[in-house]
């Protein structure tokens, strides 16, 4: 058995990959998975030896739909606010000095929409779909999921995205601005190669400045993410967020009115 069992990592060349294998799961995320996700990135943000590091989903489904349904009581059981370090592991991939590359195989949805939107870099399959479902689950993911995502795509869009649910297209994506590129599925891992080694041909010193002045400019975002997610913790508890996260498992439309 090796040291992960929820994903699965791996370095070579200079590049680090993190691969979500939870693919019967469309690679939704469980305590274990963000724990194994954060020790992880902390490996790579530290190696020397490596300059990139790519955040992927396991299969052609999906790169990551958030939280793991199944393991939602009123809350995932595990540790932080709402029992997933989810907010630790979004200020990961802000925190460690070198890019992170989200490489989009399919749903990035819920928790993995705000993953993609934490990624310095997203490059994605024409197949990706991107959106939010936490209205419609009992859920919100308030601060990288909310306030990040409006500076990255703009107020309106952002909004659109929460209150309405949609999906959207890569194409769609592409033109908000969340992904930098969208290719055919056969061209992605050549595509996120070909980024990776352009990157590695860069300093890796001025691209950490370059990366920690971006951050910089949009760090208080994570106090809104402290204050929402002990809000949030509160919302898990109640009867309406229940109702959202029964009717995901029940197959059926929610009633909150
Ligand atoms: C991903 C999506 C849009 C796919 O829809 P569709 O219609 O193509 O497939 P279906 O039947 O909904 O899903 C396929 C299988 O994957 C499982 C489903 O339960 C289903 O399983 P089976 O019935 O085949 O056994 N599945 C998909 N996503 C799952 C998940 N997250 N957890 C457990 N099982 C999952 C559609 O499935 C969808 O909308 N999924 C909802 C995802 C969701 O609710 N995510 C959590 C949002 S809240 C969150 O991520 C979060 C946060 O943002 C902040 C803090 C904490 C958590």
């Amino acid at each position: 058995m090796g040291r992960f069992s929820d994903i699965i990592y791996d370095v070579q060349q200079g590049i680090a990959r993190i691969t979500i294998n939870r693919p019967e799961k469309y690679n939704a995320f469980r305590t274990k998975t963000c724990d194994e996700l954060i020790a992880a990135l902390n490996e790579a943000g530290w190696d020397r030896s490596v300059g990139v590091i790519v955040l992927t989903g396991a299969g052609e489904k999906a790169f990551c739909t958030g939280g793991d349904q199944s393991t939602h009581e009123g809350g995932y059981g595990g540790r932080g606010d709402i029992g997933l370090p989810v907010q630790e592991l979004q200020s990961l991939i802000r925190d460690v000095p070198k890019p992170v590359i989200a490489r989009v195989n399919g749903y990035a949805i819920g928790g993995g929409n705000v993953l993609v939107t934490c990624c310095d870099l997203a490059i994605a399959c024409e197949e990706a779909v991107f959106g939010q479902v936490g209205p419609r689950v009992g859920s919100v993911d308030p601060g990288f999921g909310t306030a990040y995502l409006a500076r990255v795509i703009g107020e309106k869009r952002a909004r659109e995205i929460w209150f309405l649910c949609r999906r959207n297209t890569a194409g769609q994506a592409l033109a908000m601005g969340l992904v930098n590129a969208v290719v055919p599925r056969a061209e992605l891992d050549p595509e996120v190669d070909r980024w990776c080694r352009e990157i590695l041909a860069l300093s890796p010193t001025a691209i950490a400045i370059a990366k920690r002045s971006f951050n910089a400019d949009s760090d208080g975002i994570r106090g809104i993410a402290g204050l929402g997610m002990q809000a949030l913790g509160l919302y898990y508890g109640t009867a309406k967020s229940r109702e959202g996260v029964a009717a995901f498992i029940e197959k059926r439309p929610p009633r909150f009115r």
